[in-house]
């Protein structure tokens, strides 16, 4: 049986996911119950203003243990990390944080017998070795970058610490996320989330990855949905616990441009790869999540065109 989350803590609330995330465990479990972590950034004002709010960098361990003490926390989603593109830029912090920050999570837990700790991983876990297409859930995992090395030790350490310790600890393999609300930080999926705002501001953009390139991707409603129905899952249906593949859609650059220009015509995208297409070349085009869809009931709602429809209207009403 699994415990109720009753006092959660998000970490690394100013980011991409926890933004969101936050006001969608708000809306959940009540304002209250949702203390939003922030290193040194500040989070939005709706977050600010909705609810708690403690600078908590997962590095310090004396300050993740007091915040987790000064609340009651029980459950931590564990959503502060170095992505791929800065990772490959300043990998040491990126082992810091992805790595030392996280195993004080699951140290916390441990020691104070939290209910559950989530901590995303991504398809940065898998190399140019692993199959690119339909990528299995077991498979080789040797990435190239930093970040990816993480992400493998991530989930290597919380299967570990599920299995010796009885923490439970779960996760997904989250493809690129595309979002309205704040846009991504570091990452080599970030080029499809940059594409809208450039295609609504100024109707031209210029991608830092080959227009053939195709990579899986999700919209952050999915990506919110997936890793909550992940967190209330019962225990005894999983036999993954911190890799789940996680499936969405694929598309390449060009298409995602192509899809765009239903809505605004006027588009011109030109494509100038840097560092980060070496990134994407070493990851999969598609993923193969049947173990998510077995296990706990995993079905995404929005595709390419659903979600672009989304995003259009939602940043049109915004930078309009
Ligand atoms: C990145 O591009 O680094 C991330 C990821 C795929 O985990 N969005």
């Amino acid at each position: 049986m699994s415990r109720p989350m009753k006092k959660i803590l998000v970490t690394g609330s100013a980011g991409q996911i926890g933004s969101e995330l936050v006001m969608v465990l708000r809306e959940k479990y009540g304002n209250d119950s949702v203390i939003a972590g922030t290193n040194r950034t500040s989070p939005s004002q709706r977050i600010v203003d909705s609810g708690p709010v403690e600078v908590c960098n997962i590095t310090n361990k004396e300050q993740l243990y007091s915040t987790v003490d000064k609340y009651d926390i029980d459950t931590i989603y564990n959503m502060a990390a170095i992505l791929s593109g800065v990772g490959e830029q300043k990998p040491l912090l990126a082992w810091d944080v992805n790595m030392n920050g996280f195993h004080n999570v699951l140290e916390c837990a441990r020691e104070k017998e939290l209910v559950r700790i989530m901590n995303p991983s991504s398809i940065a876990a898998f190399g140019p070795e692993t199959p690119r297409n339909n990528t299995p859930q077991e498979t080789v995992l040797k990435p190239r970058t930093m970040y990816g090395v993480t992400k493998v030790a991530g989930e290597l350490l919380g299967d570990y610490y599920f299995r010796k310790f009885d923490v439970d600890v779960r996760g997904v393999r989250y493809p690129g996320i595309i979002s309205s609300e704040t846009p991504p930080g570091g990452g080599t999926t970030d080029y499809a989330v940059a594409i809208y705002y450039e295609a609504i501001r100024n109707k031209k953009y210029e991608c830092f990855v080959r227009e053939d390139t195709v990579l899986p991707m999700m919209y952050m409603p999915d990506a919110l949905k997936g890793l909550i129905d992940l967190a209330e899952a019962p225990k005894d249906k999983l036999k993954h616990y911190c890799d789940f593949n996680l499936a969405s859609m694929s598309f390449s650059a060009g298409d995602l441009a192509d899809e765009i220009r239903k809505h605004i015509p006027e588009l011109e995208v030109t494509y100038k790869p840097d560092f980060r297409q070496a990134i994407a070349d070493s990851w999969p085009q598609s993923i193969d999540d049947s173990s998510s869809r077995e296990e706990w009931g995993w079905a995404p709602s929005y595709d390419i065109s659903s979600m672009t429809k989304d995003m259009i209207e939602k940043l049109s009403a915004r930078l309009l």
